[in-house]
């Protein structure tokens, strides 16, 4: 076998996401320090046994030097890894601009930014320009490494112009795009100003990959009522060519969380956690600090809870971890502020000398401290007002295993659509309903939780990163080699 595998190298995929896995810190003698993030795709490519992984992106680090870029290159090769350089401005304009400030919340139905109309319209054009720049730079780049064989994975809202890039460049290459937020309604997608030479690039692909059904669908009918374009039941026709178009759920990798589960570290995290919440039920939410989370509606919906239900004020606490990210967006610094603002004044109202109903961290937990945190959770909320899939959710669930506690999901999360069945879902703006969803929780029996969890276990537990990878690389492979076949015949 292993005279085989030497004989015949694997096939080799290139994944392309904005950031690489990897942060780079540049020391004083000039050489580099990485730090690896074993996030959710990560440990889904590390499951594919079939490729060799490359992986494409920015480091997060601004290069300006050829010494530094070419020392970087050499770390980063080591970890398989690939830099694409982007300056201050481009990254101000392509990635806090037209990604994080127009396509990320128009995505999430938070609709196109609206202050001054003439200098968003002038904001929009410069950053749309530089997210064609940007694109073209990755496209550069995977064009610079690409062999004739390869598989190309293209990631998230950030990419949606590089398919089309990667095309001019080779029609041969085979390249597939994933989306990891929702797609929206085509009525969303048709206030944007590029929308239909951003649908078109993203038809160069020839896999378009979703996490739910509902989201596909959206992009087949933006591509019919926006460009005119056939919609088939396998994806979107243009003049011959099928560009395929389908859902694939992701997962996680849900062994990491259950073997943690059995390390002496985690049970001395979850030993210190349940003595400092003994008496009490915990209430856990965790989240990015997003304005698609829906934070601030969670809390308020609690604080109804504690206002209708006295007996609970002293029995119950909610752990709210919300890690900040893109802090040099405004919209960002305020919400953060509103959140504080929110948990201090229930402390104040609920809170007792020895005790506060909330405990809000804004900060990162370390992987063995998240999966204690899961564990001794007695009721999570997840009240995302949008979410492509939300993997804190699964997350949860593969950590409840002896706990078997209950998840309050939001019905605008992909998640909704797998587990909901063990969920109990609920519309995040409802605050009522979301504070009597809370009161269920924490008081449903015993056989109704381990009904719900076993349903939603078994669910996370076989529908993993691994085989959402998986299942889309092949499907890509199978995907051009129909296409090539019809040619040939
Ligand atoms: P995110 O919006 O980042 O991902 P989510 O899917 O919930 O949302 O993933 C967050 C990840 O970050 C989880 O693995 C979680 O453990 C981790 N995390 C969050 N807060 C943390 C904290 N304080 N400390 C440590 N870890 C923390 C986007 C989309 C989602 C989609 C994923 C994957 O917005 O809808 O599910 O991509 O496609």
């Amino acid at each position: 076998l292993e005279k085989q595998d030497v004989r015949v190298p694997k096939q080799r995929l290139l994944v392309v996401a904005n950031r690489l896995p990897v942060s780079a810190i540049r020391k004083d003698d000039d050489s580099w320090g990485l730090e690896i993030s074993v996030g959710g795709l990560v440990s889904a490519l590390l499951g594919i046994n079939e490729f060799e992984a490359r992986w494409i992106g920015w480091a997060g680090v601004n290069v300006p030097d050829e010494v530094g870029q070419r020392s970087l290159t050499k770390a980063l090769a080591e970890k398989r890894c690939i830099p694409v350089f982007l300056d201050e401005e481009i990254v101000h304009q392509y990635y806090n601009g037209y990604c994080n400030n127009i396509l990320w919340p128009l995505f999430h139905y938070l609709g196109l930014p609206q202050e001054d109309r003439l200098a968003t319209t002038r904001s929009f054009q410069s950053q749309f320009a530089a997210y064609k720049e940007a694109n073209q730079m990755f496209a550069d780049v995977v064009n610079a490494h690409y062999r004739e064989g390869d598989v190309v994975w293209c990631h998230d809202y950030h990419l949606m112009f590089l398919p089309k890039c990667l095309k001019d460049y080779n029609r041969k290459m085979k390249v597939g795009w994933f989306l990891h937020t929702p797609f929206p309604s085509s009525e969303i997608h048709r206030t944007l100003p590029s929308r239909s030479e951003l649908l078109r690039s993203v038809l160069a692909a020839d896999l378009v990959g979703f996490h739910t059904y509902d989201y596909a669908r959206h992009f087949v009918s933006a591509c019919t009522r926006i460009l005119g374009l056939e919609g088939t039941p396998d994806g979107v026709e243009d003049q011959g060519k099928l560009t395929r178009v389908a859902a694939f759920p992701i997962g996680i990798d849900s062994e990491r969380f259950i073997r943690a589960l059995e390390l002496d570290v985690v049970k001395a995290h979850m030993k210190q956690l349940k003595e400092r919440f003994a008496g009490r039920k915990v209430m856990l939410g965790v989240d990015r600090l997003d304005m698609i989370k829906g934070i601030p509606q969670k809390i308020l919906a609690f604080e109804k809870f504690l206002e209708e239900n006295p007996v609970w004020r002293d029995k119950v606490v909610l752990v709210q971890i919300a890690v900040p990210t893109r802090t040099d967006v405004p919209e960002y610094q305020k919400l953060s502020s509103q959140v504080h603002e929110i948990v201090g004044r229930i402390n104040g109202r609920f809170g007792s000398l020895t005790a506060v109903p909330i405990h809000h961290l804004d900060r990162s937990l370390e992987f063995h401290e998240l999966c204690a945190l899961y564990a001794v959770t007695d009721v999570a909320l997840v009240t995302s007002l949008r979410d492509g899939m939300n993997l804190v959710s699964y997350e949860f669930v593969a950590c409840q295993a002896s706990k078997k506690g209950v998840l309050i999901l939001s019905e605008f999360a992909g998640a909704a659509q797998s587990l909901g069945a063990g969920a109990i879902l609920v519309n995040p703006w409802n605050i009522t309903e979301v504070a009597s969803s809370i009161g269920y929780a924490l008081t449903m029996p015993a056989d109704e939780r381990e009904k719900r969890h076993r349903h939603n276990f078994t669910h996370v537990s076989t529908h993993t990163s691994q085989e959402w990878a998986e299942t889309f690389v092949s499907e890509l492979n199978d995907t051009v080699v129909e296409a090539q076949l019809r040619i040939r015949q």
